[in-house]
């Protein structure tokens, strides 16, 4: 008579760890993942600095400015050009392993000039798959 009651209790559990988002992280297949930035006063959000994927994930960042921003992705090279109010996607497959700055080049009209500075202002980590 116990068999019976283990096996739902099981699968529900099973469907909770999906739920709160387990399984997915341990999942073997690269999958899409897709994050909004926002980006406002210069900052993103302290809870929303580290953006952690896996391995072989081909990852979409929405970016979302107040201001102008001219932004660089260290380890994957990328570059691009974020404008005050227009919705801009960074998109890449994470090949490599690690931790990696996205660091803005220059706000406003610094934007448009060589670098002036470095700022990170969020964190890519890839883990290992
Ligand atoms: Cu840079």
């Amino acid at each position: 008579m116990s068999q019976p009651v283990r096996l739902p209790i099981t699968l529900l559990l099973l469907l909770l760890g999906w739920w709160l988002g387990a399984v997915p992280v341990l999942t073997a297949d690269p999958q899409e993942r897709t994050f909004t930035v926002i980006v406002h006063n210069r900052q993103v959000a302290p809870d929303a600095k580290v953006i952690r994927v896996q391995q072989g994930d081909t990852v979409t960042l929405r970016w979302i400015s107040d201001e102008t921003v001219a932004l660089h992705l260290h380890g994957y090279d990328i570059a691009t050009l974020v404008k005050a109010g227009v919705p801009t996607a960074l998109r890449f497959t994470a090949h490599a392993t690690g931790r990696f700055p996205i660091s803005a080049h220059g706000f406003g009209a610094q934007a448009y000039g060589t670098a002036q500075s470095e700022t990170p202002i969020v964190y890519v980590e890839v883990l290992p798959r």
